[in-house]
């Protein structure tokens, strides 16, 4: 088991997308959990190269062959854990998307495939997405909840900018903001005002279902 999590890893750092499909195939229909492979396999190999990236020791072309390899892998195990259903009820409605100037996408994919098999109905509106787009979005969807992530230091401002811009059309109310992203913080979702945060997919089905159930998280 070990030895395949490794393996998955590995393919991310050498950047071998046919190798992650392959082996993304190989485990599903197998005995081992399909979160657990993206997560301790897959999403481990990508954090590894970044690392790697800002030690000097990867440059661009490789940052985006492991990122290329990912989402091959994820292009298999993604429909089937969506697949999974882990919950029939519909437990509330919601937009998702990575704020406007960031293209990052394989981090809020994966939130909005936790939450849909979770039993939340999620609209992806993909990367680059101006906070006037999502509110109207959200109008449109009858939304409960607005997902931002950002993944670079430059970005996160965004996150704050949708908060302020729904404060300014006077719908602050009306949606539950949270974010996400590796540079975000549950110190960085206070100062914003934002309702909560995630680290990461598990996390953030919990902390929506808590914040729909109006048990935790701040007050906007
Ligand atoms: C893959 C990658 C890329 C790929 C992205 C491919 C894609 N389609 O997404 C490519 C090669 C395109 C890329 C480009 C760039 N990148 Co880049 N990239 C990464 C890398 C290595 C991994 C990101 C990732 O996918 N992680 C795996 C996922 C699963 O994790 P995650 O995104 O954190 O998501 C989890 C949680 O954060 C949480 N979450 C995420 N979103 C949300 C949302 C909500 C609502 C919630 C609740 C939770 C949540 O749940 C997720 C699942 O567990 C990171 C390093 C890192 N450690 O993050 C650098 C990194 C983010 N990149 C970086 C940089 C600088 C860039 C570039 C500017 C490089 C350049 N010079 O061109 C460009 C930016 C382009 C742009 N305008 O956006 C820096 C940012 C530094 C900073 N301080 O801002 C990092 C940190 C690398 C580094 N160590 O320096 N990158």
């Amino acid at each position: 088991m070990d030895q395949f999590l490794k393996k998955c890893e590995d393919s991310v750092l050498a950047g071998d997308a046919d190798t992650a499909f392959a082996l993304a195939s190989e485990a599903i229909g197998g005995e081992i959990d399909i979160l657990q492979v993206i997560e301790s396999g897959f999403v481990s190999g990508i954090r590894e190269v970044g690392r790697l990236w800002e030690e000097g020791e990867y440059f661009l072309p490789e940052l985006v062959m492991g990122a290329e390899a990912v989402k091959k892998a994820l292009s298999v195990l993604e429909p089937a854990l969506a697949g999974q259903e882990l919950s029939r009820e519909v437990r509330g409605v919601g937009v998702i998307g990575t704020v406007q100037g960031d293209i990052h996408d394989i981090g809020k994919t994966l939130v909005g495939t936790m939450l849909s098999a979770s039993g939340f109905e999620v609209y992806d509106l993909g990367t680059d997405v101006s906070p006037a787009r999502f509110i109207s979005e959200a109008e449109a969807r009858e939304a409960d909840f607005i997902g931002a992530s950002a993944l670079l230091t430059t970005t996160m401002p965004g996150q704050r900018a949708l908060i302020e811009m729904l404060a300014q059309k006077g719908c602050r109310e009306d949606f539950l903001v949270v974010v996400g992203g590796a540079p975000c913080s549950e110190d960085w979702a206070e100062s914003i005002g934002a309702a909560g945060y995630a680290t990461d997919a598990v996390a953030a089905v919990e902390l929506i279902g808590r914040l729909l159930d109006g048990k935790g998280g701040r007050t906007p």
